[in-house]
């Protein structure tokens, strides 16, 4: 833990976690003049990427994109070695934007905010840590993440496992090496979906326990060479401007006609094209295709005929294929190898549809129809308490002592995403109520930051003391994401969109899902009205 002796005891910001987001808002609000203090629960910089290392870890955002756009310099030094990025490229990326800007001064790492409480008359934030410290702080900025809460699943017997047990989320820092052993992976979303091939090639046996299958696409990741470099940087401008109108976050928008007015043969052109880009863009090939299931049929239909041509047995292909949700419902999964790798002699896939895990026991996995799969290890790769898990973990008290927890405990309640009626000069950047994980998080990150920093910069201009988002504009905001969904197919799939993950969590549709183009306009126009919905509280 570093020396906190020397930090001033009162602050204008708190900033949250160290992850992209909060990254930038260190280093941009810093910049603005205002004293900023970052509390990180991680021992460095990279928030999701820090945790997540996984053997396969890649991001499913072309790496040219995933990258910040605030500063044209950094846009052009940095050099991404491939299409798609692994971990430990992006965490080395992350290393350098925080020592090019050197972000870290003002961070606290391995320490954990535990509580932030409002002080009415001032209308201040007391906010407590792990570590034992106590700060003041005018601006209380959470950047806590929307996947960095662990879920693992209620198995009985799970600590009786005799063997090594991981979950992907909270991979050991100095990797694994699976020489030899039995392996079970317990769960088919992206995090299994791109560690199973690298898991697979070490493993003596790898057992694969797939509860529902995924749809993924091949990242069609290949190496960049110099000109591909060059290319896209002297694109960048114009790539980020395209990037900034998209609904994605990405440049890539969806064929001009909806689905059935195109031709077959426009189709088929257009869904290849896809399929070639790689990854999460499949589900945007065309406007309608999460909307209206017909279109959604044609996209998933092209899909299931390239994967089962990968797979050499049609009976685990049957167990591959999804047929309990429209594709690009649930986050499709950017995978290198996955579905070949289920042709491996020493891979078996175990369905859990009618046969769950009855328990683990000291050997392994023991399932409904009596077999005990005999394991030396377990990778838990089920996910997170999306959303609004990081938030919870921390003891948020606003006006009248109210807890926000309690305050969200039918679904997250925001206006924009970005503040809670009750909890003044509270932010919670890129989380619920914001399109983040729908779209490129870094982009994201910035538009979030860019309109924090505005806010501030307004406020402090015209001699207000606080803002607080009013209950009436809270309650229009989370009905305008609960419509926007309903008019999609998303609320079909049991997805941590929903908080289907999680046991008991309220199945409300927590991002907002109109596109991030669309959102930032949104989040502009507020700002440009003087912050109607806001409260402005004059000191
Ligand atoms: P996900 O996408 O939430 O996947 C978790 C997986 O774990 C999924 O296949 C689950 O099956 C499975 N799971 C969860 N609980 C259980 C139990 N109790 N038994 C069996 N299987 C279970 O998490 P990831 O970490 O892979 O990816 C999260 C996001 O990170 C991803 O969307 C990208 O945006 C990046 P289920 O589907 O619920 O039946």
């Amino acid at each position: 833990m570093s020396d906190t002796s020397t930090f001033p005891r009162s602050v204008d910001v708190v900033v949250v976690g160290a992850g992209v987001t909060g990254l930038y808002a260190v280093h941009k609000l810093r910049g603005m003049g205002y004293s900023v203090r970052g509390f990180e629960r991680g021992a460095d910089v990279g928030g999701v990427w820090y945790w997540n290392r996984y053997p396969g870890a890649r991001c499913d955002v072309e790496s040219v994109d995933y990258s910040y756009s605030f500063d044209d310099d950094l846009q052009q030094e940095w050099d991404w070695s491939e299409k798609y990025a692994t971990q430990p490229e992006i965490m080395r990326y992350l290393h350098h934007v925080a020592d090019r800007f050197d972000i870290r001064r003002d961070y606290t790492f391995s320490t954990s905010v535990t509580s932030a409480e409002l002080d009415e008359e001032t209308l201040r934030w007391t906010v407590r840590t792990d570590g034992g410290e106590v700060l003041s702080a005018r601006f209380c900025v959470f950047a806590v993440g929307c996947l960095s809460s662990t879920h693992l699943p209620e198995v009985a017997g799970i600590g009786d496992f005799a063997g090594a047990t991981y979950h992907t989320g909270e991979w050991p820092h100095e990797g694994v090496d699976f020489t030899g052993l039995r392996v079970g992976v317990i769960g088919t979303g992206s995090s299994g979906i791109q560690s199973i091939p690298l898991i697979a090639e070490q493993a003596a046996q790898l057992t694969v326990l797939q509860r529902s299958p995924n749809y993924s696409i091949p990242a069609g990741n290949k190496p960049l060479d110099e000109e591909a470099r060059r290319e896209q940087k002297a694109g960048y401008a114009e790539r980020r401007r395209l990037s900034r109108l998209s609904g994605g976050g990405s440049p890539h928008m969806a064929h001009p006609k909806k689905t059935f007015e195109a031709s077959e043969e426009e189709r088929r052109a257009a869904f290849e094209r896809r399929w070639e880009l790689g990854g999460v863009l499949y589900s945007k090939t065309f406007p309608d295709q999460t909307t209206d299931l017909a279109a959604n049929g044609v996209a998933r239909a092209f899909w299931e005929e390239k994967v089962r041509a990968r797979i050499e047995d049609p009976a685990v292909a049957d167990l591959l294929v999804p047929t309990d949700h429209p594709i690009g419902t649930k986050r499709i999964v950017t995978d290198s190898d996955y579905f070949e790798t289920y042709n491996r002699e020493n891979v078996r896939l175990v369905s859990l549809r009618g046969n769950p895990i009855e328990r683990i026991d000291e050997r392994g996995i023991v399932l409904a129809d009596g077999e005990h799969v005999e394991l030396d290890a377990i990778v838990f790769a089920t996910g997170f308490d999306a959303m609004t898990g990081a938030v919870d973990r921390i003891e948020v008290r606003g006006r009248g002592g109210r807890l926000l927890t309690d305050a969200w405990s039918a679904g997250p309640r925001t206006y924009l995403g970005l503040g809670t009626d009750g909890f003044p000069n509270f932010f919670s950047l890129a989380g619920a109520g914001s399109p983040s994980v729908l779209a490129n998080v870094i982009l994201c990150a910035e538009q979030h930051v860019d309109w924090l920093a505005d806010c501030l910069r307004h406020l402090d201009e015209h001699g207000y003391t606080a803002i607080e988002a009013t209950e009436e504009s809270v309650a229009d905001w989370v009905a305008e994401c609960r419509r926007k969904a309903e008019a999609t197919l998303m609320m079909s799939a049991d997805s941590w969109y929903l908080g289907a993950n999680i046991p008991g969590k309220p199945r409300v549709f927590m991002p907002y899902v109109g596109g991030f183009g669309a959102y930032g306009q949104i989040i502009k126009e507020v700002a440009d009205s003087g912050y109607k919905g806001f409260g402005l509280i004059a000191g």
